[in-house]
């Protein structure tokens, strides 16, 4: 018995030795030490020696196992690492190859005015604030003191959604949430879509941008106004710009102005950006109405404000001479990527 374990074992050893993956190993393994290997069913005929034999041949079965075992294990530890350095060697990569370039995206010039806007404001110590652009006809009429018969309201300039829900048709509703959820002194301005139903051509697009102001506090007049608005205006098209206020009507301010800079293109002298006129509309603007104030809770005998408005659009159709504010939604790269 002696002699047939030693004899699995130089058999064994040979084949371990010729083994050329590891799969080969694994039915070397599976074959001499398996439970039904041949080494067990040597074992398992232990049964029929004499009880001096039987510790001897025990002790030599153990002995060829251990050494079976560790023949496979070093096999199997060099095959890995075969393995390991072919997989390095294809894994190598050349760090000198010239990359692929990768288009690069760009700001649309809607974000781009938006952002230069909103920072200038943001220097001046104004909050950013949001809304819906699904709102209720009272946040969007009602409380800023538009008159129940104005025109702005009929169904063939608003979208209406139901009676009493429909698609914003400026930012100001969000500056009443405002006034109703914040105490004095407000200062914030509210940028984001709007809708009126227009049909598209150079000048009209049912969705559109807009930026609006509000301040309130102890003692705000019509000076902080101006102060605040020409220094935006400078900053805007350039410190040689002035501002003009022309008196306006609006619903939601009283007094209310337009406000005009000298054109940034030509100095004021006429050309073709400011239609010979030397001045250019960029925004309204106005002292809050009382009822506006009070719809929003605010106690008018202690706090007065300001409100403005712009389309952003609009100034960045000055800024940048676009002649059609439809190329800002066609995303046609050509147009877009001129702003980066
Ligand atoms: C404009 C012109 C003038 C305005 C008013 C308000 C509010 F909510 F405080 F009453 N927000 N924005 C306003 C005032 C908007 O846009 C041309």
């Amino acid at each position: 018995m002696e002699k047939e374990l030693y004899e699995i074992k130089d058999n064994a050893m040979k084949l371990i030795e010729e083994s050329e993956n590891k799969e080969a190993l694994e039915q070397i393994r599976v074959e001499f030490l398996g439970k039904k290997g041949h080494l067990t069913s040597v074992l398992r005929g232990m049964g029929s020696l004499s009880a001096e034999e039987r510790p001897v041949v025990g002790k030599v079965a153990n002995e060829v196992r251990g050494v079976l075992e560790e023949a496979i294990r070093k096999a199997f530890d060099e095959l890995n690492e075969v393995e390991k350095q072919e997989n390095l060697k294809n894994e190598t990569l050349d760090v000198t190859i010239s990359g692929t370039k990768m288009p690069l995206g760009s700001k649309h010039p809607l974000t781009v005015t938006l952002d230069e806007i909103s920072k200038i404001f943001i220097s001046m110590g104004f909050q950013v604030t949001e809304g819906p652009e699904v709102e209720t006809v009272y946040n969007n009429f009602d409380a800023l003191n538009a008159p129940k018969n104005h025109p702005s309201r009929d169904m063939t300039d608003t979208f209406y959604i139901s009676e009493n829900i429909l698609l914003r048709t400026q930012t100001s509703p969000v500056q009443v949430r405002t006034l109703k959820s914040q105490a004095p002194p407000i200062k914030v301005i509210a940028p984001g879509r709007c809708f009126r139903c227009d049909s598209p051509d150079a000048t009209h697009s049912p969705m559109f941008h807009q930026v609006e102001g509000l301040l309130v506090d102890k003692g705000i007049t019509m000076a902080d106004l101006k102060g605040t608005l020409d220094i935006f205006a400078k900053q805007l098209f350039g410190s040689q710009v002035k501002t003009k206020f022309r008196p306006h009507y609006f619903p939601f301010t009283e007094p209310s102005a337009e406000v005009d800079v000298t054109c940034f293109k030509c100095g004021g002298s006429g050309c073709r950006v400011c239609k010979g006129s030397g001045w250019i509309e960029i925004l309204g603007a106005g002292m809050v109405h009382p009822n506006v104030l009070k719809e929003g809770g605010i106690d008018t005998e202690v706090y007065s404000g300001f409100a403005f408005g712009m389309g952003v659009e609009r100034i960045a159709m000055l800024k940048y001479e676009v002649d059609d504010i439809r190329l800002f939604y066609e995303n046609d790269m050509r147009f877009i990527e001129q702003f980066r």
